[in-house]
């Protein structure tokens, strides 16, 4: 048996958390020949409801969970962490702006951030799902100037699944014939689905796209994906988001040459975005890193696209550039 490693999941005792604790005490994350320390963060008020998820992580009784901590202190959740799935963050509440948001929220990964840099071990692997995620994340890895920013994510990857999905089904195909899709920039109704260089059954898709039907069905559609499922479901996303983030992590440790969608530091990147932003790139993952898909020519159409994204990303850097 391998030594267990230590696992942190903020914002534990809330929705998309409960769909992805269990997942990671049964290994689909990490592996089936990996034990794991679970360590449960949220906030004080809601150590009674922790506590109920702890229990019920008990009574699994999964061969490889190690233990279990539930905690609001921020030092004893992050202690040695190995990975952390930065889930917990603030609804957006009726009447507040975008900009409120982002402030009340940075407020929540800056703690977080440092805490990391003091505590977690300096390879763990995070990622943040705490909307806005990506400027979230970027507070976070700012905060934590010891740990690499490579090691700082956001996640893109529900966006990415979306669009494989919709592709598989307008197209009658199964996910496993749907390859090389992007999705670019923010996880925000500006991000980018892009079917460029997306292949259906090996073929190209481009021939048998109606461009039509990506400019004003599929692209709309996925970026307003969210807003759809709260329609229909009166609640959002949960076991879809918690999905992505297990199947992001587990890329990203175990490895998957398929084209995936990371959100991550935009420093050096082959597309000219600015530096600094979190945004996502199309990317592989091996040997426990990511790396980006370069030497991909953008469409003209596309490029402007990207740049409102880029732009939005800038925005909200500026509005929480106290907190960086
Ligand atoms: P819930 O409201 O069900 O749960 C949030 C939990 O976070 C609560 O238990 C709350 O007490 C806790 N929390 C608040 N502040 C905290 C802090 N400072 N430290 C630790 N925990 C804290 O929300 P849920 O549906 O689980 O969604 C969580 C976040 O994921 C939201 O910000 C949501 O917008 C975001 N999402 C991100 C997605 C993505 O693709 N990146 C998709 C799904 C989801 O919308």
């Amino acid at each position: 048996m391998k030594k267990p490693v230590n696992v942190a999941i903020t914002g534990a005792a809330g929705n998309i958390a409960y769909s992805a604790i269990f997942r990671v005490a049964s290994g689909q994350m990490l592996g089936i020949d990996q034990p794991v320390n679970i360590k449960l963060i949220d906030i004080e008020p809601a150590m009674s409801a922790l506590n109920g998820v702890k229990y019920e992580l008990e009574d699994c009784a999964f061969p490889l969970l190690n233990s279990i901590t539930t905690t609001f202190d921020l030092t004893e959740g992050f202690d040695k962490c190995d990975f952390a799935l930065l889930i917990g963050a603030k609804p957006r509440m009726k009447g507040m702006e975008r900009k409120d948001l982002l402030k009340d929220n940075g407020k929540i990964f800056k703690p977080q951030g440092k805490a990391i840099d003091e505590v977690a071990n300096k390879n763990i692997k995070v990622l943040v799902v705490g909307n806005p995620a990506n400027t979230n994340a970027l507070i976070a890895m700012h905060n934590a100037p010891s740990i690499k920013p490579s090691q700082f994510t956001s996640m893109m990857r529900l966006d990415h699944d979306r669009s494989l999905a919709q592709v598989a089904n307008k197209f009658n195909v199964t996910i496993n014939e749907v390859k090389k899709i992007i999705v670019w920039g923010n996880h925000s109704n500006t991000q980018v689905p892009d079917l460029s260089y997306a292949e259906v059954s090996g073929n190209s898709i481009k021939k048998v796209m109606n461009e039509d039907w990506y400019t004003n069905n599929f692209i709309p559609r996925i970026q307003k994906r969210g807003a759809e499922i709260i329609e229909a479901r009166g609640l959002s996303s949960a076991a879809s988001a918690a999905n992505a983030a297990i199947t992001h992590m587990r890329d990203w440790v175990l490895g998957n040459n398929d084209w995936l969608s990371i959100g991550q530091i935009s420093n050096g990147n082959p597309f000219g975005i600015s530096e600094n932003l979190m945004f996502s790139f199309p990317s592989v993952c091996s040997n426990g890193s990511y790396s980006i898909i370069g030497n991909l020519a953008i469409s003209e159409v596309l490029n402007d696209y990207i740049k409102t994204t880029e732009n939005e990303l800038l925005n909200e850097r500026d509005s929480v550039l106290d907190l960086l």
